[in-house]
């Protein structure tokens, strides 16, 4: 996961940030989206027929920090995942942050599980 500092803020990136080098392109992924400020690509661990990771390019490590910090990178985020929804399944799509590691958060880069592409249950 990604660890915290004191200057995270002014920071682009950590260097410990698994997501951080995944943006970078430093470890593989598979991209559907990209623009200047935010990243989407294929979960490693897919839960639906099509499962994206949508991230903004700055270090953030949860929701609620993007939110207080930069609320309109955060509706840009959810514009992505409508995006690509339309795409793959009119329009239909679920919307996950975990935030905390006993909500299952395992990355401690904000990330919102674009889950969408077959009928969801539950
Ligand atoms: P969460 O548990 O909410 O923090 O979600 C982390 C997700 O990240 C999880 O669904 C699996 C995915 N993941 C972990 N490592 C990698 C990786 O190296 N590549 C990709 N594409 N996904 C990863």
């Amino acid at each position: 996961g990604c660890g915290s500092s004191s200057t995270r803020r002014i920071m682009m990136s950590e260097p410990d940030c698994l997501f951080c080098k995944i943006i970078a392109g430093e470890i593989p992924s598979e991209k559907v989206y990209e623009d200047e400020t935010t990243y989407a690509f294929k979960d490693i661990s897919p839960k639906a027929a099509v499962h994206v990771l949508v991230v903004p390019k700055h270090h953030y490590a949860n929701v609620a920090e993007l939110a207080g910090a930069d609320a309109a990178q955060l509706a840009h985020m959810v514009q992505v995942a409508q995006s690509l929804a339309d795409d793959a399944f009119h329009g239909a799509y679920r919307l996950i942050f975990n935030t905390g590691r006993d909500a299952g958060q395992s990355v401690f880069h904000v990330h919102a599980h674009v889950l969408t592409g077959e009928t969801l249950d539950e």
